[in-house]
């Protein structure tokens, strides 16, 4: 070969790498492989009840499908009487809600069908599809004595970029998915055990199984693997009412109660590069004071525990391996115009509760809840982005979900779906890439209280 003609080969190889990497094949070795050689240390911050037309409805960034881009979205006010009118998305005016909208499994159920009792036959047959035009009725049956405005506003009206500066700012220089949903249509706690073991055991409401003295969850948490494997991982909490590892019987029967620890600690291990493999951080929950974003915590609150959240990983030595997934457990019962799709059942188990209206509804697991914000962020991740759906391992296209977490988690930590709703999850590992950037922002913006 001419002396030229390497230099000139050497120098496209070398522009060919400057340039962005094509994303590879979500499940392909290739990708894998890449995602355990960048990634050390998953961090998981999950806030509380707010869905994605709610909290990012006033993103501009394009290829979100939100009100900004593609509403207004209206509900009527009564779902069985059109003659009282309807209502339509616009920007909020507060930082709070006073009256927490419903998030039961049958709250959801009128809120998606029209009905406290969908037939779900009709359902899992494709025939009966969400409409999502029962939120304002039920906020008003629901709050019969509050002002129809003041519901209206709260459960169908979303907040401006200028709002929550803190969550803009992340938007804007790292990935967010448009098609992730909670994997229960139903309250907290039985959506935080699907994100950590990939099923609820059955439970479809906050009962009290879920509580610290009674820890009665069986089922194999991420935790329980990682301890297995040889991982580390612990669980700063801000509230000790607030501990997600403590739902799990194996937590207290292993003697790993000390890996749940306050908040503050975080900010220990973060600056002296001292985080473990996992990291989960539970918010505090649900009032006044509060940090999660959950009625009637402020908005502007939940922002705060987001910017020094990141600002600590973002100034910890660790920062060039770490991926912290910021994530809401559920939609809270705030409207999102996505209907949620069906999925496979994690287990053979149903949940049955008594209905407003009378009757007994039967919810069988075969579907997802509302989308919800999720953000990737990371130096490891494009700036700036919005995923749609994604590819499950059958290379079907489907919505993420909660699952999704534990799908690409047992890619990079070595362990097997565990069970059929993970294994059908699409997986996110072909979204790290090749490059760390070096222009992501240090400090993000003060929140505004308004
Ligand atoms: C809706 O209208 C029906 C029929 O007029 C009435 O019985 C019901 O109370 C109304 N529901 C709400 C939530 O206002
Ligand atoms: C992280 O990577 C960037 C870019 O390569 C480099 O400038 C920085 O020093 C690295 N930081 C650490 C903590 O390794
Ligand atoms: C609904 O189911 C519960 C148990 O899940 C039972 O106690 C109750 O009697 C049932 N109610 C109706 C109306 O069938
Ligand atoms: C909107 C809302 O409150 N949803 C759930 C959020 O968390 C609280 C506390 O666990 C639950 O009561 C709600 O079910």
């Amino acid at each position: 070969m001419h002396p030229n003609a390497l230099v000139g080969a050497l120098a496209f190889a070398a522009a060919a790498s400057a340039l962005p990497s094509e994303r590879r094949a979500a499940h392909s070795s290739a990708a894998i492989q890449n995602l355990k050689s960048k990634i050390k240390n998953v961090v998981i911050l999950e806030m509380e009840n707010r869905s994605l037309d709610n909290i990012l409805g006033g993103q501009t960034l394009e290829g979100l499908d939100n009100p900004i881009h593609n509403g207004p979205f209206c509900n009527p006010l009564n779902l069985t009487d059109p003659s009282e009118g309807k209502t339509c998305s616009a920007p909020k005016d507060y930082d709070s809600v006073l009256n927490d909208p419903d998030h039961n499994i049958y709250g959801n159920n009128i809120e998606f069908y029209g009905t406290f009792l969908p037939d779900n036959d009709a359902i899992a047959s494709g025939k009966l599809t969400p409409s999502q035009q029962g939120f304002v009725h039920e906020q008003r049956r629901n709050y019969p004595d509050a002002k129809d405005a003041s519901l209206s506003k709260q459960v169908l009206h979303y907040y401006t970029e200028k709002q929550v500066p803190v969550l803009t700012k992340l938007v804007q220089n790292y990935l967010t998915f448009n098609h992730w949903h909670s994997d229960v249509p139903g309250p907290t706690n039985p959506n935080r055990a699907a994100l950590l073991t990939g099923t609820t055991a059955g439970h479809g409401t906050n009962d009290p199984d879920f509580e610290t003295k009674n820890h009665a969850l069986k089922q194999k948490s991420i935790f329980e693997q990682l301890s297995n494997s040889g991982h580390t991982w612990m669980n700063y909490y801000t509230s000790t009412g607030m501990i997600d590892a403590y739902f799990f019987d194996w937590t207290f029967k292993s003697g790993n109660t000390d890996k749940a620890k306050p908040l503050k600690q975080f900010f220990k291990a973060a600056d002296k590069g001292e985080l473990p493999d996992f990291t989960f951080i539970d918010p505090s929950c649900c009032d006044v004071g509060t940090n999660s974003m959950h009625p009637t915590g402020l908005i502007s609150d939940g922002e705060t525990l987001i910017k020094d959240v990141y600002e600590a990983l973002r100034a910890s030595p660790q920062w060039n391996q770490t991926l912290l997934i910021l994530t809401y457990d559920e939609t809270g019962g705030f409207h999102d115009h996505v209907p949620p799709p069906l999925a496979p059942k994690p287990d053979d188990l149903t949940y049955t509760e008594e209905v407003p209206s009378g009757g007994n509804y039967t919810f069988e697991f075969n579907r997802l809840g509302g989308r919800v914000p999720t953000l990737l962020i990371s130096p490891w991740v494009e700036k700036g982005v919005v995923e749609q759906k994604g590819t499950n391992s059958a290379g079907d296209t489907v919505s993420y979900c909660a699952s999704s977490i534990l799908r690409t988690l047992g890619y990079l930590w070595d362990f097997e779906p565990f069970t059929p709703r993970v294994e059908w999850a699409p997986s996110f590992e072909h979204l790290i890439q090749d490059t760390a950037r070096t222009d992501t922002p240090e400090e993000l913006p003060d929140p505004i209280a308004f």
